[in-house]
């Protein structure tokens, strides 16, 4: 049968030998000759029992069903056993969406250089460019908001778990166990407009795309560090604050010409073109004076109805300043301190 063979060789979500293990009245039922293999079980039945087919199992029927209602419907008629059989034998090479854990559309937004493979057909899909290089320990490359990068980087343990594929994803993990055991995460956007949302737990969040770079260092664990796909130029990123802490970033640190590996604050959102300074910038929500926090480069507020207002100087004149953010229902005087300023009130040019 041609859906099993795809299945058992698509090991993303099953494995015959962790399934007979995991279910042994399927595997008795195979000893005595009543199925023919733990995959044609799954296929006809476990899937849609919510069976798991293999540790870290990206595939979820109800995910696939909803996401794909002409499948759906095949289904109810009888035309596929399960959402997944479609998947094995069609789904996968149409690009289609089967699983919580990865979107294809925001990694495709995200990864540029994906978009570009794809066209000249190295991939069929941004899902294969992952599961080839996305993963692999030196780009961790994120599946959603969630920063994979800098998740298994503050958690070693789930980094592990990913390595040995006890979870697909820091991102699988974090939605299946993180979450709920309160760990925090860092939210970051694409080079486009985003709509960023924390959790309770007390989260970072940045608008910008936030990368890794191989760095110069010897030391193994140090030769990898964040950095900056994008800077905020023409971007308008909605930043939704959550019920705990959370850190907002409207700045960041980068490495600046010269000996060694000197850095230089630069804000975010400051537009190439003056003309454009008040197109972009990050809009927060639901902000809580009281514990939230906002990182700045030498901030300038300035009450805007209920609002307030923030602008970094772009250039040497005290006019030449640029709107990074807008504090959405919090005045200018509730904002004092609530700043966090690292760079020491510095001027904040980026260019000019
Ligand atoms: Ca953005
Ligand atoms: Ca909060
Ligand atoms: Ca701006």
């Amino acid at each position: 049968m041609n859906a099993i063979a795809n299945c058992q060789r698509w090991d993303v979500s099953f494995d015959e030998a962790f399934y007979l293990q995991t279910n042994p009245d399927v595997a008795a039922a195979v000893a005595a000759g009543m199925i023919p293999s733990g995959a044609v079980h799954f296929v006809n039945f476990g899937v849609k029992e919510g069976r798991i087919g293999k540790p870290g199992q990206l595939y979820d029927e109800a995910t696939y069903l909803a996401k794909n209602p002409d499948v759906a419907n095949a289904v109810s008629a009888g035309v596929f056993a399960s959402g997944f059989e479609h998947l094995v034998l069609f789904g996968r090479r149409e690009g289609r969406a089967f699983s919580p854990y990865f979107d294809e559309e925001w990694y495709r937004k995200r990864y540029p250089d994906v978009v570009g493979a794809i066209q000249a057909g190295a991939f069929a899909s941004a899902f294969d460019h992952y599961l080839a290089f996305g993963r692999d320990p030196s780009e961790r490359r994120s599946t959603s908001p969630l920063n994979e990068f800098i998740y298994l980087r503050r958690n070693p343990d789930v980094a592990n778990a990913v390595d040995t594929n006890l979870f697909f994803s820091g991102q699988q993990h974090y939605e299946q166990n993180g979450r709920a055991e309160g760990r925090s995460v860092n939210i970051t956007g694409t080079q486009g407009n985003d709509n960023l949302v924390a959790s309770e737990n007390g989260d970072v969040l940045t608008g910008v795309a936030v990368g890794v770079r191989q760095g110069r260092n010897p030391e193994p664990q140090a030769q990898s560090f964040s950095t900056y796909d994008s800077v905020g130029n023409g971007e308008l990123d909605t930043l939704t604050g959550g019920a705990g802490p959370d850190f907002f970033i409207l700045a960041g640190l980068f490495p600046s010409g010269g000996v060694g590996n000197l850095i230089a604050p630069w804000s975010f959102y400051i537009a190439n073109d003056l003309a454009l300074a008040d197109q972009d910038y990050a809009e927060i929500r639901n902000f809580d004076p009281t514990q939230d926090r906002i990182m700045v480069s030498g901030a300038i507020t300035v009450d805007i109805g209920n609002d307030t207002a923030i602008f970094s100087r772009r250039g040497p004149s005290p006019g030449d300043v640029d709107l990074v953010g807008r504090v959405i229902g919090v005045g200018a005087d509730q904002l004092q301190g609530a700043f966090i300023d690292p760079f020491g009130g510095s001027s904040g040019i980026l260019r000019g």
